[in-house]
């Protein structure tokens, strides 16, 4: 080959990599490369070969494009569908539209099944053994044929398969905390993917991607507005661009839910007040609520942060939060929409104990709300930390359908720049056991409806997406995602299989990447937890960004700072919620408080949250506790440490940008988990007054050189 043939091949070798963009992370787990077992792509290719998709809807020819797409890229084949069934080896449709399902005897099992779910098996269809994809909706096809090509992707056998799968929540959500100027309150992965100024007339492509990787996870909605909500997007002038968005997500069974700013009647409505209780102000949602459905007849409902953090609500008129909620709730009512009402709510007084806030307002208020009204709660009693006791409303509230409040993105757990694997986080609070109705009282059962008998359910995630071209800023981010999606569609799905299924969809299903990185996956957020808040310390964060340490913080509101939650003195740390402390403890049911309340028997890993306890206090490992301290510091710093190592030893196993975006976010973390580390020893240190072990590396700088340390433009504020 003469030099200038090579470089043109190179030339060309750059050029298709580049189009094909299937390294740079956009196309997300529904990276449909083939299939690399190469007998197990022939034999799907011989089982796949012509499938019928029966329907005539905008779902339907969804599902065809979606297969297409993950077929040729699976099998490295094109496949042939068709719309009608004429013999073909598989046939994906509902009772409604095809004729040859509605004749099988399978109708009570899908009936079961209900619209969402689906029934993946094989049937005898005009006397010849196909694979049926079935559900008595369309949306639950779609779902199941996401789940075909999961099967592909994870390199499952088809032969004799049997899977049968309902949602157990009825709203699966992800709240985006986006701004109409397309800033992320708390987003680490640039701009707001809605592109507000261009919507209706022009559709980005990412808006359809959007909605084909929720619906392959299960979510059915999305709340597109920040909860600290402006009521601009009320007006028609927005709900016309929304309008244009939710023309996209219907098909893949995906509504739109906006934030409503409780004193909208007053800034949009041009009404001297926002009083619940005012006639003319339950008109003016009345009537706003008919313009909304006019223009998105499938619109999902609000989403309400009242009275917290500045936001107006019904107690700005001495009206209970019942109240507020009920009035929006009966606007949307008629056309079968649900508020979803935060219990994140602050008093303008500073409480004895912030913890204790969202309790003491909501569970009174339990017998007052209507039917279509959720309260959302976040997992635990403060905000989104890097652990925290299950929230004590879930189990409190029988009457009323108490939706979880999870956060994807990385507020308090290094932005994106951190690889936190945040389903054993999830995990952790659906399995705990409130002990509601005695033992086996799981959250993930108040969330799914079971304990109490709801018929509403859900779940909501604090998205993690922004307009990067991965999405989600670290590579790892979109396993959060991924995994939450999954959790709100079975909460008893374990952290464990679902890293699984994303390292295999996002990346290869060589064992010898899964069993270094599956590992990984599922250490970083208790390692995240050592370098950060350990041993039940909280809220040590830098002030108001929440980037980096702070334990120093104490300026504004005395619960917004640090001081407030250590509680660090010459006598020992931590914040006393014990019966003779500020009493949080009594919120939990008699088994979870006593366990909590005794020193002797509360969870170390919840020490410092439950229990102001001194620095020579001797823990299980036979240290003091400042020497636990030390050592899980130091743990957590070196764990990230190994990690690096660990990513490093799969190097060739992956795409090089991959690989290599994650190594150098990998080096950031190691170098803010050894400044985490060093900055917390050391201002804890001025209390404790004892020494970080010899056996340890000493921190390189003083704590003054960590206090100093100014930060201009961190994102997500
Ligand atoms: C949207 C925390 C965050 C805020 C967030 C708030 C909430 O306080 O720091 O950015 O506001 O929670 O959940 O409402």
């Amino acid at each position: 080959m003469s030099k200038l043939n090579v470089l043109f091949f190179l030339l060309l070798l750059l050029m298709t990599s580049t189009a094909s963009g299937a390294e740079d992370g956009y196309d997300l787990w529904l990276r449909y490369v083939p299939v690399e077992n190469v007998q197990l792509r022939e034999k799907y290719q011989q089982q796949l070969q012509n499938v019928a998709i029966s329907g005539h809807s905008e779902t339907t020819a969804a599902i065809a494009e979606e297969l297409q797409r993950g077929l040729k890229g699976l099998l490295n084949k094109d496949c042939n569908i068709q719309s009608e069934y004429t013999n073909q080896q598989v046939l994906i449709g509902t009772p409604g539209n095809s004729p040859e399902i509605a004749a099988l005897n399978i109708q009570g099992q899908l009936n079961e099944l209900g619209n969402e779910g689906y029934l993946i098996t094989h049937q005898i269809v005009k006397g010849k053994a196909i694979l049926l994809v079935a559900s008595t909706g369309e949306i639950g096809t779609l779902y199941g044929t996401f789940h075909l090509l999961r099967l592909l992707q994870t390199q499952q056998p088809l032969a004799g398969i049997y899977i049968a799968e309902r949602p157990k929540t009825t709203h699966r959500l992800l709240n985006h905390w986006d701004n109409l100027d397309r800033t992320v309150e708390r987003g680490y992965a640039g701009f707001s993917i809605w592109d507000w100024h261009k919507l209706p007339d022009y559709i980005d492509p990412r808006y359809k991607d959007y909605a084909r990787a929720n619906a392959s996870i299960g979510i059915n909605g999305t709340v597109v507005s920040n909860v600290n909500a402006n009521a601009l997007i009320l007006t028609p002038h927005y709900l016309n661009k929304l309008n244009g968005l939710a023309n996209v997500f219907r098909p893949y069974g995906i509504k739109i839910y906006l934030t409503a700013r409780f004193s909208a009647p007053i800034e949009i409505g041009g009404l001297p007040t926002a009083d619940p209780l005012n006639e003319e102000v339950q008109q003016w949602w009345k009537n706003k609520a008919n313009e909304i459905y006019a223009i998105i007849p499938d619109f999902g409902g609000f989403l309400v942060k009242a009275n917290s953090e500045g936001q107006p609500g019904p107690q700005d008129y001495k009206r209970t939060h019942a109240e507020g909620a009920n009035m929006l709730a009966r606007a949307l009512a008629p056309h079968g929409g649900v508020v979803m009402w935060r219990a994140f709510v602050y008093s303008h007084e500073v409480p004895v104990d912030r913890a204790l806030q969202a309790y003491n307002e909501f569970k009174p208020l339990d017998e007052d709300f209507d039917d279509n009204v959720f309260v959302q709660v976040k997992n635990g009693p403060i905000d989104f930390q890097p652990r925290e006791p299950f929230h004590p409303l879930f189990g409190a509230m029988e009457q009323t359908p108490i939706m979880m409040e999870f956060q994807i993105t990385q507020e308090y757990l290094g932005c994106a720049t951190h690889l936190v694997y945040l389903a054993p986080l999830f995990k952790e609070v659906l399995d705990a056991d409130t002990y509601a109705k005695g033992k086996g009282s799981t959250v993930a059962k108040v969330i799914d409806g079971s304990l109490h008998q709801h018929t509403l359910s859900g779940m909501a995630g604090v998205s993690n997406i922004g307009n990067d071209r991965n999405w989600t800023g670290h590579p790892f981010g979109q396993a959060n995602w991924y995994a939450y999606g999954r959790l709100a569609w079975n909460p008893e799905f374990t952290a464990e299989a679902l890293a699984d299924e994303w390292i295999r969809m996002t990346y290869t299903n060589n064992p010898a990447f899964i069993e270094v990185v599956k590992p990984m996956m599922l250490q970083s957020r208790e390692t995240a937890v050592n370098y950060m808040t350990p041993l039940g310390l909280h809220h040590q964060m830098a002030w108001d960004h929440h980037w980096g340490p702070g334990p120093w913080v104490n300026i504004g509101r005395p619960d917004w700072t640090s001081k407030y939650y250590h509680r660090a003195d010459s006598l020992g740390i931590g914040f006393d919620r014990t019966t003779s402390g500020s009493n949080a403890v009594s919120q939990y049911f008699p088994e979870v408080r006593d366990h909590f309340n005794n020193l002797e028997t509360c969870p170390e890993e919840f020490l410092l949250w439950f229990h102001h306890v001194p620095w020579n206090h001797p823990m299980k490992s036979g240290n003091t506790l400042w020497g636990e301290m030390c050592e899980k510091y130091y743990s957590g710093a070196a764990q990230v440490k190994t990690m690096q190592k660990d990513w490093d030893s799969v190097k060739d196993l992956i795409d090089p940008q991959q690989y290599d975006h994650v190594r150098q976010l990998l080096k950031i973390q190691a170098n803010e988990a050894i400044w985490w580390r060093n900055a917390l020893l050391l201002y804890f240190q001025q209390y404790s007054r004892l020494p970080i072990p010899s056996t340890f590396e000493q921190p390189d700088k003083t704590l003054e050189y960590y206090m100093n340390l100014k930060f201009h433009f961190v994102p997500g504020i």
